[in-house]
């Protein structure tokens, strides 16, 4: 079978390809819950929920492995779907450690959504790598809608990331942390606007090596948020891409994989 992977929308795309330069040979079936975009918003018990659903969904499309390819639903959920489900699961959270080894400053800044920062996850994060070092949590509300929208380099676009890179880079970070999977797609504008001398850090292809760990392992959820309605995008090679709501940009963002 494939391998699932799932966000709220097409940010995940970004961890879809660092699967596919890892494991050329698997097969990827990908669920855009754009019908829900964005997650930073709603319940964790909803996200929750809603993620036990879309992990049913791919599962019954014979998953044999669920990518959650987004950090405020890891942040959500990932502990329910592992007790729920049977594949294994494998989940992005923004890479603290990563960062912490690699800062000289001893900053870092950490972008993500706000209810990734005020996780229980992301405390644990902070906890078990963040000593020693100052870690600048930047929340960034807006910014997943501009790459939702298919603007990744226009004015606002622009102008939300200057808002939330500069006070980091004033604080004297060294190193950013993309905290959100959408953020992927900003990497260059992101580079330009914090300086030469900063490392951003993508835990995408860091969730691709710890896929295919588990894929050479070898876990069951209750309450479900429905999923009513189901696009398919056309198929490019072996890949599969499933939207539940709009899949324009998702079709775009997905001709240029
Ligand atoms: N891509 C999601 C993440 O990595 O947290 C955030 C997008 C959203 O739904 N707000």
């Amino acid at each position: 079978g494939p391998i699932g992977v799932f966000d709220s929308g097409v940010g995940g795309l970004s961890v879809a390809r660092a699967i596919r330069q890892r494991l050329p040979h698997e097969d990827l079936l990908y669920l855009a819950d754009t019908a829900c975009v964005p997650y930073g918003d709603r319940p964790e018990s909803w996200i929750e929920a809603r993620s036990a659903a879309i992990a049913e969904l791919l599962v019954h499309r014979h998953a044999k492995a669920i990518v959650v390819a987004c950090n405020t639903a890891t942040a959500a959920a990932v502990r329910s779907l592992r007790a729920r489900f049977e594949v294994p699961i494998v989940a992005i959270e923004p890479a603290v450690k990563v960062a912490a080894e690699t800062t000289r400053a001893g900053v870092v800044a950490v972008l993500a959504t706000t209810r990734t920062l005020s996780s229980e996850n992301f405390r644990r994060l902070q906890g078990l790598f963040g000593e020693g070092i100052a870690v600048f949590a930047q929340p960034c509300p807006g910014l997943a809608d501009r790459v939702e929208a298919g603007d990744l380099s226009g004015p606002a676009t622009r102008g939300l990331l200057e808002k939330y890179v500069r006070p980091a880079i004033a604080c004297g970070a060294d190193t950013i942390v993309l905290g959100c999977t959408h953020y992927s797609f900003l990497t260059g504008l992101i580079a330009e606007i914090a300086g030469p001398h900063v490392t951003i850090v993508d835990p995408a292809p860091a969730v691709a090596r710890q896929l295919e760990r588990r894929l050479t392992e070898t876990r069951v959820i209750r309450s479900v948020v429905p999923i009513s309605h189901l696009d398919e995008c056309e198929p490019k090679g072996t890949d599969r891409f499933l939207a539940t709501g709009p899949i324009e940009h998702a079709r775009r963002m997905i001709t240029e994989l």
